[in-house]
Formats: C-alpha cells, structure tokens, sequence
C-alpha cells in the first residue's frame, strides 16, 4: 500500500536481448536489424546505442538495466583494446545512469560466445582460457563497481562438459571453486560490496552444467567454502529446463538463505529450450509472488526481464509491449499473492496439516528429547502410526473457489 511500482518492484532492462536482439535462435541467423544500429561492431555504434538503451527503459520506467561487458562494447584486437573499447562505453553508460537516474542491477561478462571459450572458461582444459576469464572478471567487477552495480552475476555459460571419457571433472571442479575465490578476493581488494550471485542452467550449452539447478550450485559452493559468498540469481526457463518449477527453485533458495535475484521469463510447454520468453501467466507470476513475499523479498536483487520477443514479425515497439505485459503480469501476480496471503487460509492448511509436532512426541523430537532407541521405544508402545487426513480436499476447494 502506497507504495508505487518501482519501490514494490526492481524491475531491470536487459541489454543483451532489448538491445542486441537480432531474433537469431539455435536454428538460424537473426532476422530483425536493430534501427539504431548502423552495422557495424564499431565503439562509435555501440555509444550511439548507450543513448536509445536509456531513452527506452526511461520511457518504460524501469529502473534498473543489466549487461555483459561484450553486450555493450565491441571486442578488439586484443587484450588491451578490448579494455579501451568498454572504457569507452562505459564512460557513456555512467553518464546515462547520472542523467536519468537509472542504475545498474548487476554486472557480469561474457565467458561463453567467443570461441577461446570453447570448452568453458574456469573449467577449460586449457589454461590460458581461465586466465582470459580471469582479466574479463577483474575488469567486469571494476566497471560493475565504477557503476554502482548492486550486484555481480556468474552465469556458467559453457562451465560443464560435452564427454566424460576426455574430461577430468575433480581438475575441473576444483578450478571452478579456485576461480570463484579468486574472484572474491579480488572484489575485497578493489572494496565492491555488491552481492555475488551464482545462475544455475542445466543442458544448455553443454550436456551436463556444473550449475545445473540451485541443489547443484549450493553442494558445489559449500564443497568449496564459498557458501557465505553467493546467493543465486534463478530464471524461471532454467528451472523448468532443470525439471523443476521456478516455484520450487525459489523455495529451495529462500529455505536455505540463498535467494538473491529473479531473472523473469518463461519457457515454453512445448519447445525443448531456453526460449526467453516475457512472463504473461498469472499463475506463474502468483506462484513466484507467494514464496517471493514468504521469504521477505529479493533484498538487493530484482525482476530482471532476461527474455525477448519472438523470431517472427519483430518491431522495436513490441519491446515495450513485451515488457509492459511482464511487468503487469508481475503486479497482477503481486495482488493476488498478497491477497491468498492476507486470507491465511493457506497458511492455516499448511499449520494443520504439520499439527503432530506441535504437541506430544512431534514436540519432543524437534526440542531433541529423543534418540533412536526412545522413539523405538515409544512406538513400540503405540504399535503404529495412525493414518492423518491431510486436508487436501479442503485446500482443493478453497483453491477453485478462490481462482474461479
Ligand atoms: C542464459 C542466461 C544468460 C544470463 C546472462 C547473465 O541462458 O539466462 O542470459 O542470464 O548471461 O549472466
Ligand atoms: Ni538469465
Ligand atoms: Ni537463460
Ligand atoms: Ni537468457
């Protein structure tokens, strides 16, 4: 209540797709030429580009955006150009963000497109690719700080592998977990106080991720002491690629303290692959909603839009319908899981249906009264469980009547 819908939401603007977009997919080469694009993979181009990037999300009113370092600036011939290019459009960046006020969600670099990541960049068996991943991440974080970036996204890209027999996965693991270190200590160093997110991808590029889903990514960072760094940035496609809902995803992160940031888009039932597609399901945005609110929001995080518009008959106005739809389909999805919060009966469903620990034996086990020769003592006594009604008919009806 009285809040206005950029306090209950950080909504972000992605670069890489709003903006660089071409409408290419795994099948075929873009089809849609971006009007503010002359091109051409030049700085002067990627600066001109800075300018109708801002222009769009100050229309939409969003008030966040995200890139990659490749997104917004041109590689170059090198190492060292290749830094001068995105200083250059970073100078442009930071002069947007200082004229409309609009601020970065977080950072992050590209270790996936070029082919010296062919076979991922920490996890590559060769070593000069972790070390040009390694400059691409110290420079990424210090342009992330020099933007107040509030947060530092590692999405895995090509960190997995495509066949065992040629791949040495404890060396691999093990120059994951070196790496993210690394870059913790280096995010120390130049004083970034932004929050590391972790996010977790199955499938795509390679055939096994090491950061298939939430479960995967937090074993890996506790195997490795980097479990107080990272918090995870999920999107609702990876979850449902990784066989789960992006409802669970979100429960198991906020169950677990690790809940940091929303990547908003939505698979699709029938096709097999990250499609990216803007949120429009009431349903998904209130199951995302209900454990978003449960577990006291996304902190420094956002509603990061990581989706595109369709292949086919793709104008540049639709980017603010796609947009607008996800954002409504967000505050619709908002009001309603507000509301079933507000009415408790859900809660009270749930409450019920655990009311065995409350009292007697249940009680005395979560206050650790019991060991294994108690509890067989005790049911020896009683003989058998008593079967419980789980109120699942109740909840049923009280569902239907509540969407319908
Ligand atoms: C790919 C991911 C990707 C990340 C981005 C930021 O499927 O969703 O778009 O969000 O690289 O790390
Ligand atoms: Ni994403
Ligand atoms: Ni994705
Ligand atoms: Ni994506």
């Amino acid at each position: 209540e009285g809040k206005t819908m950029k306090e209950h939401f950080r909504f972000s603007v992605v670069y890489w797709h709003t903006f660089r977009g071409t409408g290419s997919d795994p099948f075929g080469p873009g089809t849609a030429v971006r009007p503010w694009d002359d091109g051409t993979e030049s700085v002067e181009n990627a600066v001109n580009r800075v300018k109708v990037a801002f222009e769009f999300i100050e229309k939409l009113g969003a008030p966040y955006y995200a890139f990659h370092d490749r997104d917004v600036a041109p590689e170059g011939a090198n190492l060292k150009e290749t830094y001068k290019n995105f200083d250059t459009v970073v100078d442009a960046l930071e002069a947007e963000q200082q004229r409309t006020g609009i601020k970065l969600l977080w950072g992050t670099a590209n270790m996936f497109s070029n082919p010296r990541f062919m076979h991922g960049a920490a996890t590559s068996c060769n070593a000069d690719a972790f070390a040009y991943a390694a400059c691409s991440v110290k420079k990424a974080l210090e342009v992330t700080k020099r933007l107040g970036g509030e947060s530092y996204v590692f999405w895995g890209g090509r960190e997995g592998y495509q066949n065992l027999l040629n791949t040495d996965m404890k060396r691999e693991l093990d120059h994951l977990g070196k790496f993210f270190h690394l870059a913790v200590d280096y995010a120390k160093e130049i004083g970034f106080d932004g929050q590391f997110l972790i996010e977790p991808k199955p499938k795509e590029p390679t055939k096994h991720q090491y950061d298939f889903d939430s479960a995967h990514c937090l074993a890996f960072l506790k195997s490795y002491d980097l479990d107080k760094h990272f918090k995870m940035n999920l999107e609702t496609n990876h979850a449902t690629l990784a066989g789960h809902t992006m409802q669970h995803e979100l429960e198991y992160c906020g169950t677990n303290g690790i809940l940091g940031s929303i990547d908003a888009n939505t698979g699709d039932l029938l096709l097999g692959w990250d499609t990216d597609q803007f949120p429009t399901n009431y349903y998904l945005t209130t199951e995302c909603m209900l454990s978003i609110l449960k577990f006291g929001g996304l902190g420094t995080g956002g509603v990061n839009f990581d989706a595109k518009v369709r292949r086919e008959s793709f104008e540049p106005l639709d980017l603010f319908y796609a947009h607008i739809g996800g954002m409504d389909a967000f505050a619709k999805g908002l009001k309603i899981a507000a509301a079933i919060r507000a009415d408790g009966k859900l809660d009270q469903f749930v409450k019920e249906r655990y009311a065995s620990w409350d009292s007697g034996v249940g009680a005395e086990i979560e206050a650790d009264k019991h060991d294994f020769k108690t509890l067989e003592a005790y049911m020896l006594e009683k003989g058998d469980v008593s079967p419980n009604s789980s109120g699942r008919q109740e909840l049923l009806e009280h569902i239907f009547n509540m969407y319908m």
